[in-house]
């Protein structure tokens, strides 16, 4: 071993010996390790018998030159303890009662963006009231409602601008993945399927027509009924297509923001996804790279508590989601996501900051989820009803009426007639879509490759002679 490494450091030495007068070869700059603050003189080529002659600073005894900066010397054995005293505070506008908070710092929104904003919350409660119930009457196959985080969905699609792009969290269990126009499937009866930003795509402007053409999966759906209800996206909305297993939008939604930062593009990336997301290690690649990159990125955390029946005090022992951002030198902050005022200012911030200092930012916004996981789960098997409906009487939807009633630009008649209005247009939109043809079973095997590949011609045969041996099982509204 001794003799192993004498002769690496010989051979070393030669090349430093060799490599002095070419020191411009060092990736970094004209000298090797110019990334030391203190290395300002010329290299120095030492033959190894001086190596030991070496005078050593004064100041190197109190810190430690490294790669990176300076790091201080301490002479107690310290560990850095596992949490903080307090937990991390939340940042917070409207109180419980749509009061703002004497004192609360926040962006002034106007009237006609307020009632905006609430309108589409209202909408959202509708759509997830509807839909959620066509799915117990087995007009859909599957359903997923944002009951609980309906502040997160609108306020921070309220706080970015058409040009900033949106990767969505989107999740199902990738062997349930088949054609969602196969509704009556025995294997869709099954399958959970979750989204919880349809909000930010009503937002963009998704129309109920293409909300109830992609649940329904007919020839209206942008993607022919090729992916999963709930499974929306829109090229024209700056919106991407849900991936389906959790937390792979992560890595992906960095490479985005690199894009639009090589395109010194005025718009950022803005990726959600859930507390039980956080778990996954794509979302610790992601804030690494987005970190080293300088990527103009949000991640938008909406920490409700649970994945699935999986509580977050199962799921990591950091207070939550924001305080890891300091691991990974990305700037962070916590949000009561109840409080639509407070996501609003937040992600406003957060894209300023993400576009002008090209850095990415977490925003972990806390709203407790309301609703079960998706329209498959009893979520009262895991959890106390009272503590649901604790968390109702909290409804962000509700507060922020209160405070734009407040300001005298909403009343009770407007809710009235607002919510009729809404309520019929999703019912109509919804009943068309049922009556819309679905598009061939053909198109399943196209549009990818301009050839359909042998493994692809033999999945056809299979599912055609599926259908040939259980055609009661298919359902009769698909062209074959
Ligand atoms: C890679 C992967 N692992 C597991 C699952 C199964 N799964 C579906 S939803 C879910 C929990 C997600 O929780 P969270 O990220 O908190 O989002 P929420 O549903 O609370 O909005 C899990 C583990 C999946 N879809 N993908
Ligand atoms: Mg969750």
């Amino acid at each position: 071993m001794a003799i192993w490494i004498s002769r690496s450091r010989r051979i070393f030495n030669h090349f430093v010996q060799r490599a002095c007068p070419l020191s411009l070869l060092h990736p970094r700059g004209s000298r090797p390790f110019s990334y030391f603050e203190s290395n300002q003189q010329e290299p120095q080529c030492y033959h190894e018998e001086e190596d030991y002659h070496v005078d050593i600073k004064h100041d190197e005894n109190q810190a430690m030159d490294f790669p990176g900066g300076k790091i201080p010397f301490v002479s107690q054995m310290k560990f850095i303890s596992e949490s903080s005293e307090t937990r991390l505070a939340c940042y917070r506008v409207l109180d419980n009662n749509g009061s703002p908070i004497p004192g609360s710092v926040f962006e002034q929104v106007r009237k006609d963006l307020a009632v905006k904003m609430y309108s589409t919350m209202v909408t959202l409660q509708i759509m997830d009231n509807i839909f959620d119930e066509a799915k117990k009457q087995g007009r859909l196959s599957f359903y997923m409602t944002s009951v609980g985080e309906e502040a997160i969905n609108i306020a921070s699609a309220a706080a970015l601008t058409p040009d900033d792009i949106v990767l969505p969290q989107a999740i199902f269990w990738l062997s349930d993945f088949l054609d969602s126009r196969l509704t009556n499937s025995y294997y869709l009866k099954k399958s959970p399927f979750f989204y919880r930003e349809t909000g930010v795509l009503l937002w963009r402007g998704f129309t109920l027509e293409e909300f109830t053409s992609q649940l329904l999966g007919n020839t209206g759906d942008n993607g022919k009924g090729r992916q999963m209800p709930i499974h929306y996206g829109s090229n024209k909305l700056n919106y991407f297509t849900v991936s389906s297993t959790i937390a792979t939008q992560l890595p992906q939604a960095v490479g985005v923001a690199y894009a639009l930062k090589m395109d010194r593009k005025e718009a950022c990336v803005v990726t959600y996804f859930g507390d039980g997301t956080t778990s996954e290690g794509d979302f610790h690649a992601a804030l690494n790279f987005a970190a080293v990159l300088e990527a103009p990125i949000i991640f938008l955390c909406r920490n409700n508590g649970w994945a699935i029946s999986t509580p977050v005090a199962e799921q990591f022992r950091s207070d939550g989601v924001a305080i890891k951002g300091q691991a990974y030198g990305v700037r962070s902050i916590r949000v009561d996501g109840n409080d639509a005022l407070a996501v609003y200012s937040a992600i406003r911030a957060a894209r300023e900051m993400a576009i002008k200092e090209q850095r990415p930012i977490i925003v972990e916004a806390m709203a407790y989820r309301v609703g079960d996981h998706a329209s498959s789960d009893d979520s009262t098997k895991y959890r106390s009803r009272e503590e649901i409906e604790y968390w109702r009487r909290r409804c962000s939807v509700a507060r922020f009426r209160k405070w734009i009633q407040k300001n005298g630009w909403w009343g009770d008649e407007e809710e009235l007639e607002f919510r009729g209005n809404i309520k019929e247009q999703v019912l109509q939109a919804l009943e068309r879509a049922e009556e819309t043809e679905k598009p061939p079973l053909t198109d399943l095997f196209t549009d990818v490759y301009d050839q359909i590949p042998l493994h692809l011609q033999e999945q056809e045969r299979y599912i055609r002679d599926a259908i040939n041996k259980r055609p009661n099982e298919y359902p009769t509204n698909i062209p074959i």
